[in-house]
């Protein structure tokens, strides 16, 4: 990036919005994977702003890297190829709230977390998620097409989108969809931006649908003897015509690394744990919670816990929310996987999990959105020991392999980013590729957004 570039951006945002001071630079360098090396911070806040910068990054051939909160767990905002990191956070208004048409309009920069209680607070449900919504932002979701807890029953980010505004390569500014639930107009292009990682367009504009929010829901916590009771159990609440909310599972692995670190009383013994979430009207949840609960105990589970309350009911999740925080501090490096299989390839999945971890003689705990076969191997690295990311890398290679065998994925709900670009082949074979470069060329032709992933 040319002085005279960082003047002309400078001319555009002020000296506040256009960064280049080692220390932000820094800040605004790594996501919650990887760290990169930006030369130019802008933080625009208009979609006319947004498009300006792009001009002229486009006719310089500039990199730019578009990035929302920084919670990235695979790379996905990393700003790899130097130039400029868009910054997404100062375009954070909720423009509307609509009763009647059950949406909301959104800048990008609205964190996750604010549209829910935004929403809810009109009666409305804004379903998606994900583990980082207190500090993810809207439009990074819809760039990763970002899942969650609740994604098993309500479906994940892409399902809520109405429309997008999205300002192409070049600054010129798309609009897709509509305001109408039903839309088949042409091609589907808010599904095209939607998960594609800023590698085509920024989003600057939002419009998502929303539903009723549920009456009243109720959390079920229960500990088995095994993983595969654990999936047993997990086919026997579906196979009732139930469709929980969340149905969370934690290995053993896992409750006993938590444990130790933040004494919950979690049962260390058990061979895992289910978190099962029903929500709806009062009449219906009851009935669903109570067969829930008469399937556990008739079938042999160690222990069952049911909470009434939001307070019973948030003292359940901690050993899960709060425990993936606590696992940052039981090793130097965390990365977990998002590897997603049919539901009925959990339980070897899981023991190929173990396997190919004690084969490579690293650390793994597994927890997972359960109900839908997303499964999160968590490996606690450190990076200091010889060897160890060489025997990490093999390792994911082959759990990335297995997923694609059993008819899975590589990704659920993180993303390919960085972290599983090497990996991209295993699942999507060339025509899959040469369709997608094909799509990148023709909306970013000299490949300035997010460069150096996906294609
Ligand atoms: C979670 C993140 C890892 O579910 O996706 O906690
Ligand atoms: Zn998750």
């Amino acid at each position: 990036v040319k002085k005279s570039l960082v003047r002309e951006f400078r001319k555009i945002l002020g000296a506040q919005r256009c960064l280049d001071a080692p220390e932000d630079l820094y800040a605004y360098s790594h996501d919650c994977y990887a760290r990169g090396k930006p030369e130019l911070v802008l933080i625009p806040r208009t979609t006319q702003e947004v498009s300006a910068i792009l001009r002229i990054a486009h006719r310089e051939g500039v990199p730019v890297t578009p990035r929302g909160g920084g919670s990235s767990l695979c790379g996905a905002t990393t700003p790899i190829r130097g130039g400029i990191v868009l910054a997404t956070n100062q375009m954070d208004k909720i423009l509307e709230v609509s009763q009647e048409d059950r949406l909301a309009v959104v800048e990008p920069g609205v964190v996750t977390l604010r549209l829910h209680q935004a929403v809810e607070a009109v009666g409305l449900f804004y379903p998606p998620d994900p583990a980082s919504y207190a500090m993810s932002l809207i439009g990074g979701n819809v760039a990763t097409n970002a899942g969650g807890p609740r994604c098993l029953k309500y479906g994940v980010t892409r399902d809520y989108l109405l429309g997008l505004e999205v300002v192409l390569a070049d600054g010129e500014v798309l609009q897709t969809g509509s305001r109408a639930v039903k839309d088949v107009t042409g091609y589907d292009l808010t599904r095209l931006f939607c998960g594609s990682e800023g590698t085509l367009g920024v989003i600057t504009r939002i419009t998502v649908r929303l539903i009723p929010k549920p009456e009243t829901k109720r959390t079920i916590l229960t500990s088995l003897r095994t993983v595969e009771e654990a999936s047993q159990m997990v086919s026997r609440i579906i196979g009732a015509g139930i469709l929980p909310t969340t149905l969370e599972f934690m290995d053993q692995a896992y409750l006993q690394t938590v444990e130790e670190l933040m004494h919950l009383g979690l049962p260390v013994e058990a061979g895992a744990m289910l978190l099962i979430e029903v929500d709806g009207f009062e009449e219906a949840v009851e009935r669903q919670a109570g067969i829930v609960e008469r399937f556990c105990k008739e079938h042999g589970a160690l222990d069952v816990a049911v909470a009434r309350t939001p307070q019973e009911s948030d003292q359940l999740w901690k050993g899960r929310r709060m425990g993936t925080v606590a696992l940052m501090r039981a090793a130097k490096l965390m990365i977990s996987h998002d590897a997603t299989v049919p539901a009925s390839s959990i339980p070897e999945l899981v023991a190929h999990t173990h396997e190919v971890a004690l084969q490579a003689d690293l650390k793994v705990v597994i927890i997972g959105h359960a109900g839908d076969g997303n499964m999160h191997p968590i490996f606690l690295l450190d990076p200091s020991r010889q060897g160890e990311m060489e025997r990490f890398d093999k390792a994911s290679r082959e759990l990335f392999r297995f997923t694609v065998e059993k008819g899975g994925t590589l990704s659920g709900e993180h993303g390919i980013g960085l972290e599983k670009n090497p990996y991209l082949h295993l699942q999507v074979n060339e025509i899959g590729m040469r369709t997608m470069r094909a799509i990148k060329k023709a909306l970013d032709p000299k490949g300035i957004l997010n460069p150096g992933k996906f294609v």
